[in-house]
């Protein structure tokens, strides 16, 4: 693989983002990924770079709320068109379940967490955003994950992360629990080891790291 100034991509799919030209963006991600690179350098390095870019614009009114919402719609697109070429690792008897905290809206990065677990093996059972903490319960009754992921993108829902985890813990006391995601991005580590078995992880590559090594404990 050839190292890539991936400034001008991001720039280049931006654009194409923000006039909804979703067949330029399509187009833009397969030559990234045939020029050699991994589905998650696209991920972290083209999708997520272009998408805090948008929240910028956004944010500086420079774009509108409904460009914000088409720039998300294609890229989410594009997540599950790219689904298919995802080259899994053998399948392990391994179960995440991947959701967002109660009322937080954003699923792009924690649908990505989701793949990554795919892609080293693992079952996921990617629910998005919506789902009550009851329902979530319910549904990890059924399902028994070895591991919860969840995410986190709005600082204003972090009573709701509190109150999710409250009851989740008093469901599956021992379970590990991965969070991420922006709002804990600029949290000091020692509120987050108050929490037992509770691990932050900043992003794709971690998790991918992390995934990795407890696979290979298990090999
Ligand atoms: C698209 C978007 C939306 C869409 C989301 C639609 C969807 N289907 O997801 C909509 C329009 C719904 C939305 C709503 C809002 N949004 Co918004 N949104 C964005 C935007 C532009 C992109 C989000 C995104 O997909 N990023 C790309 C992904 C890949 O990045 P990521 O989420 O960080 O995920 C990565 C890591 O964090 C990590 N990760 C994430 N979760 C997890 C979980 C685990 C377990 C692990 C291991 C890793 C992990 O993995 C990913 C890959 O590295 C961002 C800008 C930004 N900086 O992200 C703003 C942004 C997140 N939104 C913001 C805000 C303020 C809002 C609103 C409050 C606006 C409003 N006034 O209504 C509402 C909140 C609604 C709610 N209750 O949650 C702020 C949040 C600021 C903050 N941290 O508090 C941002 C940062 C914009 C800004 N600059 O101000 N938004």
């Amino acid at each position: 693989m050839t190292q890539t100034n991936t400034q001008p991509l991001v720039q280049d799919f931006m654009n194409h983002l923000i006039k909804g030209d979703r067949r330029a963006c399509s187009k833009l991600a397969t030559m990234y990924l045939e020029s050699g690179h991994a589905v998650m350098d696209l991920y972290e390095n083209i999708f997520k770079s272009a998408l805090y870019e948008v929240g910028r614009l956004w944010e500086t009114n420079k774009i509108s709320v409904a460009t914000e919402h088409m720039a998300t719609a294609i890229t989410e697109g594009i997540l599950n068109e790219l689904y298919a070429d995802i080259s899994f690792s053998k399948p392990l008897q391994k179960k995440v379940v991947v959701a967002c905290v109660e009322h937080e809206k954003h699923q792009v990065g924690v649908k990505m967490v989701a793949d990554v677990f795919e892609m080293n093996g693992w079952e996921s059972y990617f629910l998005g955003t919506g789902v009550p903490t009851t329902e979530l319960i319910r549904f990890m009754h059924e399902t028994k994950p070895d591991v919860l992921a969840i995410s986190l993108s709005v600082f204003f829902n972090y009573a709701s992360f509190l109150e999710m985890l409250f009851q989740i813990r008093e469901a599956f006391p021992d379970l590990l629990i991965l969070i991420g995601g922006q709002a804990f991005s600029r949290m000091k580590q020692q509120q987050i080891d108050r929490f037992d078995h509770v691990l932050y992880i900043p992003d794709l590559y971690a998790l991918d790291q992390l995934i990795k090594s407890w696979n290979n404990q298990t090999a």
